[in-house]
């Protein structure tokens, strides 16, 4: 008799790649749309699956977790990020969690750069004239920005993205400067050729852009509060491709308005896609709905993490990106 199929539901529509791959191994319950289920579906797909794949925008808390019954057995998320996944009340429910790191580093690296660069060569400024037809022509003073090459990046968050970001920042004549919780090897820190702050304060009081690259945890939210965004020089810039519940949203827009930082790059929010309307009226801030890791390459790459995880569970194994409440 053939082992009966895993039965799979993936909570949102994914490359048509990756979902005819997983329809091809496993008794897969795909959406018809791309629209987020909501509670109740979640609940349902608890209770009937051997496994899920929700995403980012899932939140998979106690209250789900404690109804799901004794069916499922693996959370197997797409994408790296697990903080909407109660992940300790999974593990003692029996329930493993993986994720999909490495895949999306370098593109959301990639992003970090962009940001960066969108903000301080004031890039939103020059395409909004250009849109309006507003264009008078070249002149010598206007839309003058910052050279990158020798200014000051703090990252906040020295694992994969946040080091991925440093060798993009070294290519571009940077200073890299970091805090971690844990400091790196000696050999990582040469090779980066970057500065280990144990103080966040006083690397904060000094850079000339921070980058945010940490995971959203109960120790990191809310991390760059108002009393520490104001140790921030006033000409300094933050950019977050991570998650918007490390920065004080509200501070930072307060601050942004009046002038008290000169510029923000954000590709997350700290209440999902319901943006502080006053960061939208702001024109040095760059703003992305949560696309750092959007390429073709890595959203695809992020579904073969998923079938590998699910299939190695399958097998028997651990699944290679299991995620232990220890790690986070
Ligand atoms: C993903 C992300 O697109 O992987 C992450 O943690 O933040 C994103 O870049 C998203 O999580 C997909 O679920």
């Amino acid at each position: 008799m053939p082992k009966p199929r895993l039965s799979v539901v993936v909570t949102r529509r994914l490359p048509e790649v990756v979902e005819t791959r997983l329809a091809e191994l496993f008794d897969v319950t795909l959406r018809s749309d791309d629209g987020k289920m909501t509670r109740a579906e979640l609940a349902e797909a608890m209770k009937s699956a051997d496994v899920l794949v929700p995403t980012v925008t899932d939140e998979i808390d106690s209250a789900l977790i404690g109804q799901a019954g004794g069916r499922l057995k693996l959370i197997a998320n797409y994408g790296a990020g697990v903080d909407h996944i109660d992940v300790a009340t999974a593990r003692q429910h029996g329930i493993l969690v993986s994720n999909t790191p490495d895949v999306l580093t370098d593109d959301t690296a990639d992003m970090t750069m962009a940001l960066i660069l969108a903000v301080v060569r004031r890039m939103p400024e020059g395409l909004a004239v250009m849109q309006t037809g507003d264009w008078s022509g070249w002149a010598p003073t206007a839309f003058l920005g910052g050279r990158l090459g020798g200014r000051r990046l703090g990252i906040l968050g020295m694992g994969r993205i946040g080091q991925a970001v440093a060798r993009r920042a070294a290519a571009f004549g940077m200073q890299v400067h970091y805090h971690n919780r844990r400091r790196l090897r000696s050999e990582t820190e040469q090779e980066l050729a970057a500065t280990y702050w144990e103080s966040l304060d006083q690397m904060v009081a000094r850079m000339d852009i921070l980058s945010i690259n940490c995971p959203a945890t109960p120790s990191t939210f809310h991390l760059m509060n108002a009393r520490r965004l104001k140790l921030m020089k006033p000409e300094a810039v933050i950019v977050n491709t991570s998650r918007g519940e490390v920065i004080d949203e509200n501070a930072l827009t307060r601050m942004l308005r009046a002038g008290e930082i000169a510029g923000a790059g954000l590709d997350v929010f700290e209440r999902g896609h319901e943006l502080n309307p006053r960061l939208r009226a702001q024109n040095n801030v760059v703003l992305l709905p949560h696309m750092g890791s959007a390429t073709v390459e890595g959203r695809v790459e992020m579904g073969e993490k998923v079938i590998i995880n699910i299939k190695t569970f399958d097998d028997g194994h651990r699944p290679p990106d299991q995620v232990i409440p220890s790690m986070l």
